[in-house]
């Protein structure tokens, strides 16, 4: 019979139950997984793996710890979320909130992205984004079309890991093959009827740059839901509230419903932008009413 040998890699691309992975050697094995991790969830790409190749197959058996995880879009050991926002399909400004509140708690970097700089309505864009997210993350504009902000993009993250993540059509897979200088991605139309996208990217892909740095080009998505905590926690997420927060008379202020808070007070005066503050309020209300119902 033949004897296996254990040889370790990183999963970079998953679909339908078979697996690719890289060995450091560069070798490519494509791989089955065994027993518990042919479960859904149990496997991520961009899992440090184990696995037994024999003559006949390569099986993946054991995940080595993971630095970052993510379950949307469904990727760990990430250095950090480019998050891709575009005039069309019309941009979601909640769910870059929880986006970056996923960055955060996973201790991860975040940049947003502004997608096709050459359309109309980008400007206004722009300014809205680094009006709610300047003091978040970076913010920078891009066109995958004519090449605009692309290295600046690809010096912020370079040699490191990096996945794309945002609706669908947005130019995520165009924004890697002008990343890679190459069409290594299929790209997309635009839904006539809906303007929101076809989910032409359907699995997660990891590609490396000559530069060393990699990056994930995800499947676009427009729901999401942050694993649920305390709702006290959540305006912990919120990094720009932090320097109003002792202006709140009561320790654990919420800025909900509390009197004299200092949030809701910079609110007033312009120093948080409202709609941030009014998402804030929503994504509060949800997660109440999700942590009053968690035991069923
Ligand atoms: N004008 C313009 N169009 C762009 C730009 N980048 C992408 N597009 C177009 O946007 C559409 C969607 O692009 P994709 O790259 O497939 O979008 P995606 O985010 O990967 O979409 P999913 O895989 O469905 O999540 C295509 O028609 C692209 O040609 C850009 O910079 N400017
Ligand atoms: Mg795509
Ligand atoms: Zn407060």
């Amino acid at each position: 019979m033949a004897v296996a040998t254990v040889r370790q890699g990183r999963i970079i691309k998953g679909v339908a139950g078979k697996y690719s992975v890289r060995t450091k050697d560069g070798e490519i094995l494509r791989c089955f997984a065994r027993g518990k991790l042919k479960e859904n969830g149990a496997l991520y790409v961009g899992d440090d793996v184990n696995v037994e190749v024999s003559q006949r197959d390569c099986v993946i058996t054991e995940v080595l710890p993971r630095s970052s995880m993510l379950v949307r879009p469904y990727v760990s050991n990430i250095d950090g979320i480019i998050i891709v926002v575009s005039p069309v399909p019309k941009p979601d400004f909640l769910l870059v909130d929880k986006l970056i509140i996923s960055c955060i708690q996973q201790g991860i970097d975040s940049v947003l992205c502004i997608n096709k700089a050459d359309m109309q309505g980008v400007d206004e864009l722009y300014e809205a984004a680094k009006k709610e997210y300047g003091s978040v993350t970076t913010v920078l504009v891009a066109s995958a079309e004519d090449g605009k902000g692309v290295s600046q993009l690809k010096e912020i993250i370079k040699g490191r890991y990096y996945c794309l993540a945002g609706q669908s059509a947005v130019g995520k897979s165009s924004l890697v093959n002008a990343l890679a200088g190459k069409n290594v991605m299929q790209v997309g139309e635009l839904g006539e009827k809906s303007l929101r996208g076809k989910h032409t990217t359907r699995h997660v892909e990891i590609i490396e740059l000559d530069d060393g740095t990699r990056i994930a080009d995800t499947c676009g998505f427009s729901m999401f839901e942050i694993p649920l905590f305390d709702p006290m926690f959540l305006s912990g997420y919120y990094i720009d509230f932090d320097k109003y927060r002792e202006k709140c008379r009561f320790r654990g202020c919420t800025h909900t419903v509390e009197e004299c808070c200092g949030v809701k007070e910079a609110v007033e005066l312009g120093e948080i932008p409202r709609e941030r503050y009014e998402r804030y309020l929503k994504l509060y209300e949800e997660f109440n009413k999700r942590w009053e119902k968690r035991y069923g």
